[in-house]
């Protein structure tokens, strides 16, 4: 099958996606765009102009739940838990994680009043996750799943706005999520599943928006 993944270089939700399809050892073609100004060719192929979106043998697969899904059923190996409660519990929480993402634009994004609103509610979803995150290595224990997956650009975000700032959102409070970030973060497939650099060119994303947590950075 032929797969093609239209992305652009900072995009978490891609980032899901290319750490499935890498894990699942599948062939795709990597496409960026610009979410700004897309190509007129995304516009007609794209019902909501957003990024991840998967050309499967020409066929247009968007939203990165669905495109996860698929891609995992089109794999030899299923990263979904087998028991239908806990695939759905798990689905559940992957939703949830896509929310966090809203949480943390505004804390890039907004003003000094925004910035500490959208901390607060990103923290207080992030201890929603912690109360159902145990010890083990994974979410669902020894198996590295497709819920790990949805966290680890989270996680990566965070980690390097920790790098960046005097550890502006660090994790320390909740410590299953702060080991299971660990874990993640030091995956091949997660450091691989973006370009060299790309920490910096976050740097940089956070400064051009010029808000609260841009004059936190750390030179
Ligand atoms: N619910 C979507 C969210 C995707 C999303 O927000 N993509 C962003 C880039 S990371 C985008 O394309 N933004 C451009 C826009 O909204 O016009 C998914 O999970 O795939």
């Amino acid at each position: 099958m032929k797969l093609e993944l239209i992305s652009f270089k900072l995009c978490p939700f891609a980032q899901r996606a290319i750490i499935l399809l890498n894990k699942q050892k599948l062939d795709f073609e990597l496409n960026h765009i610009n979410p700004i100004n897309p190509p007129d060719w995304f516009k007609k192929i794209s019902p909501t102009g957003q990024v991840p979106l998967l050309k499967a043998d020409g066929r247009i697969i968007f939203e990165s739940s669905v495109i996860t899904e698929f891609v995992n059923d089109i794999s030899k190996t299923n990263l979904h838990p087998t028991d239908p409660i806990q695939k759905a519990e798990n689905r559940s929480w992957i939703q949830f994680s896509s929310t966090l993402f809203d949480d943390l634009f505004a804390v890039v994004t907004g003003n000094e009043g925004k910035f500490h609103t959208s901390k607060k509610s990103l923290f207080d979803k992030l201890a929603k996750v912690e109360t159902v995150k145990n010890s083990a290595q994974f979410f669902n224990g020894d198996d590295f799943s497709i819920i790990d997956i949805a966290f680890a650009p989270i996680f990566m975000r965070l980690d390097w706005i920790n790098e960046f700032t005097n550890s502006a959102l660090l994790l320390d409070e909740f410590k299953h999520l702060s080991a299971w970030s660990k874990e993640l973060l030091q995956l091949d497939v997660v450091k691989n599943s973006v370009a060299e650099g790309l920490g910096n060119a976050y740097y940089a994303n956070i400064e051009a928006r010029e808000g609260y947590l841009s004059t936190l950075l750390i030179d």
